[in-house]
C-alpha cells in the first residue's frame, strides 16, 4: 500500500488530493512541519534526504520524492495524467514550471534565511519573492482562461494548481481578483476528495 508523508497546507497537498481522488486505500502520514519533524534524523535517513514533504512510500517499500516525480507517477497510476505524448510533455512543462519557479518564489517569502546569510536582506528577499509569486499567480490565471481544467481534463495539474491559490490567499495576495483562478478553486472545492483534503489540512479561504 502507498504511504504519503505530507504536511498540512504544504505542497504535498497536491499528491494528497490525487490519492484521495484515486479511491485506492493508502496511508496518510501527517508530518508536523512547524515542530520540525521533517528534520528528525530518522525522517531524513529513512523518508526524505532533504527533510521535506511530500514523500511517497511505494508498494515495494522504497521511497519516491519530489512532486515532479510523484505527481506523474500517481497520475498515470490513477488515470489522472494525459495519455498522448505531446499532452504528457505539456503536463511535465507545467509541473516543472510550478516546482522550479512558482514554489521557489514562495519559499523566498517564508524562508528568506535560505537565500542570504545577512538578516538585513530578509525583508527585501520576502518582498521580491511575494511580488514574483503574485506575478506567477497572474500567469496561472491566464493559463486557465477558457478552461475548466488546466490540461483540458481533470488531472494532477489541477491538484498542484490549487496549492498555489491556497498559498496566495495565505500570503494575503488579492487572489479573488484572479477570476479564472478563483473559478478553478471553486470548481476544485466542489469535488468531495478536495473537500476531504481541505478539511484535513485546515485550508481556509
Ligand atoms: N521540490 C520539492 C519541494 C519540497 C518542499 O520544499 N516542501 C516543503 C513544504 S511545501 C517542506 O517540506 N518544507 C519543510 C522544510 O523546508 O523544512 C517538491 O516539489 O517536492
Amino acid at each position: 500500500m502507498l504511504t504519503l508523508y505530507y504536511g498540512r497546507g504544504a505542497c504535498s497537498m497536491a499528491p494528497h488530493i490525487v490519492l484521495e481522488e484515486s479511491g485506492e486505500k493508502y496511508t496518510p502520514h501527517a508530518v508536523d512541519l512547524a515542530k520540525g519533524e521533517q528534520r528528525a534524523d530518522s525522517y531524513v535517513k529513512e523518508i526524505h534526504p532533504l527533510g521535506r514533504v511530500p514523500a511517497l512510500r511505494l508498494d515495494d517499500g522504497s521511497m519516491l520524492t519530489e512532486n515532479t516525480a510523484i505527481l506523474p507517477y500517481l497520475g498515470k497510476r490513477f488515470g489522472l495524467f494525459p495519455k498522448d505524448d505531446i499532452a504528457q510533455a505539456r503536463a511535465h512543462s507545467v509541473i516543472g514550471f510550478y516546482a522550479s519557479t512558482v514554489h521557489p518564489a514562495h519559499s523566498h517569502i517564508g524562508r528568506p534565511e535560505r537565500f542570504a546569510t545577512d538578516p538585513a536582506a530578509y525583508p527585501n528577499i520576502r518582498e521580491t519573492g511575494k511580488a514574483n509569486f503574485h506575478g506567477y499567480l497572474k500567469q496561472i490565471d491566464g493559463m486557465l482562461a477558457g478552461k475548466d481544467w488546466l490540461g483540458g481534463e481533470y488531472s494532477v495539474l489541477d491538484a498542484y494548481t490549487f496549492v498555489f491559490y491556497v498559498w496566495g490567499h495565505r500570503r494575503e495576495l488579492p487572489v479573488k481578483e484572479l477570476k479564472n483562478y478563483t473559478a478553478h478553486k471553486d470548481r476544485m472545492l466542489r469535488r468531495p476528495a478536495v473537500q476531504r483534503v481541505a478539511a484535513d489540512e485546515k485550508v481556509t479561504f
